[in-house]
């Protein structure tokens, strides 16, 4: 590799000359922009444990109303973007939420895309556009860029929920906005999973002739991703990964542009070793116990921990448990393969 010339080379007056007209030259920094074989990697491979998570959210319920926060969240923030960025990796935000019995989350919408994944509890809903959405233990809900949405509890106990965003990178383009809005009307009928989309490989005859919905489900029963998983395991070799992708079922698309949602289970004592990939990742625990490596880093995690795993690791995870293990992941594989650059690399 070639030696680059430094700043330091550079005559001093050369250099303030420069910085007065706001031009920097490229070579001292080309070799940071462009790493050779594998990037820079600032995300650190860590875990947030639930148990740490849950009495402090709990605690934010009493110290602040929801009127307060409208949304009551904890952040989890890689310490190796800073905290005070909010970014889980470069480009996945990912916070706790919790709504207690009776409360309201305001109407609103904005220019990030959000997915709600329930973590615990029952009786929260989500409206989205009108649309009424249950929220249960597993269950993904889509709120997507510019739809309204507005959640509550209507049960006993804490509702907890991890939301996925891609504000990171919205963000990052300056392009991140809210609009607050009144209380939506919500529609006399039950969510499109109930109703329209209750199979695979089944539409509404009415959904042949339109374009198609980029958000034709917005709701998906952790219920049936359960019993999808397992069914997929009845015919897949052990230590060859088990996962599901959450899909727009009118395109076969992923569900949501920017981040990407996937199932997995790992059956018990199962280790899998799923290829290094461009993209990073958060790992959700639904439900078991077992150890992640990650880039050389052990992560021990149990039920409804996250963890990270930033972008090219070389990752293994293993359910160390006697029961079968569920997990669900976060990626932004669905934008690195739009912007033409998503990889996956073969290990060993
Ligand atoms: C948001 O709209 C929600 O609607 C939660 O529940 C977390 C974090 C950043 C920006 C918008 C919600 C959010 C958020």
């Amino acid at each position: 590799m070639t030696e680059l010339g430094t700043l330091e080379d550079l005559p001093l007056d050369y250099r303030k000359g420069l910085t007065a007209k706001n031009l920097v030259p490229l070579w001292p920094s080309l070799r940071a922009a462009l790493p050779h074989g594998i990037p820079t990697r600032r995300t650190r491979p860590v875990v947030w444990k639930y148990d740490d998570i849950r009495p402090r959210l709990m605690q934010a319920g009493d110290l602040t109303p929801i009127e307060k926060a409208e949304r009551r969240v904890l952040v989890l923030a890689n310490p190796g973007l800073g905290l005070e960025n909010m970014q889980a990796t470069p480009s996945i935000y990912i916070g706790m939420q919790l709504i207690l019995p009776g409360e309201t989350a305001p109407n609103h919408l904005h220019s990030p895309s959000a997915v709600r994944f329930v973590v615990e509890g029952q009786g929260g809903y989500t409206v989205v556009n009108g649309e009424k959405l249950p929220m249960d233990k597993g269950d993904l809900i889509l709120t997507p860029s510019g739809l309204w949405h507005e959640h509550g509890h209507e049960g006993d106990g804490p509702v907890v929920w991890l939301d996925a965003l891609d504000l990171p990178t919205v963000y990052a383009m300056e392009a991140s906005f809210c609009i607050e809005g009144e209380s939506q009307t919500v529609r006399n009928q039950p969510d499109a999973s109930q109703n329209y989309f209750t199979r695979a490989g089944l539409a509404p005859m009415s959904a042949l002739g339109r374009p198609k919905d980029a958000y034709a489900l917005k709701r998906f029963p952790w219920r049936d991703v359960r019993t999808s998983l397992e069914a997929l395991a009845s015919v897949t070799n052990k230590g060859e990964a088990v996962q599901l992708a959450y899909v727009n079922p009118e395109t076969g698309e992923p569900c949501m542009p920017v981040l990407g949602f996937s199932a997995i289970l790992l059956r018990p004592g199962e280790t899998i070793s799923p290829v290094r990939r461009s993209s990073s990742a958060v790992i959700n625990v639904v439900e078991g116990q077992g150890q992640a490596i990650v880039d050389g880093v052990e992560l021990d995690w149990g039920d409804s921990d996250t963890f990270a795993v930033p972008t090219h690791a070389v990752l293994q995870i293993t359910n160390t448990g006697t029961r079968p293990a569920y997990l669900f992941q976060v990626d932004e594989a669905p934008m690195q393969r739009k912007l033409g650059f998503y990889q996956e690399f073969p290990t060993g």
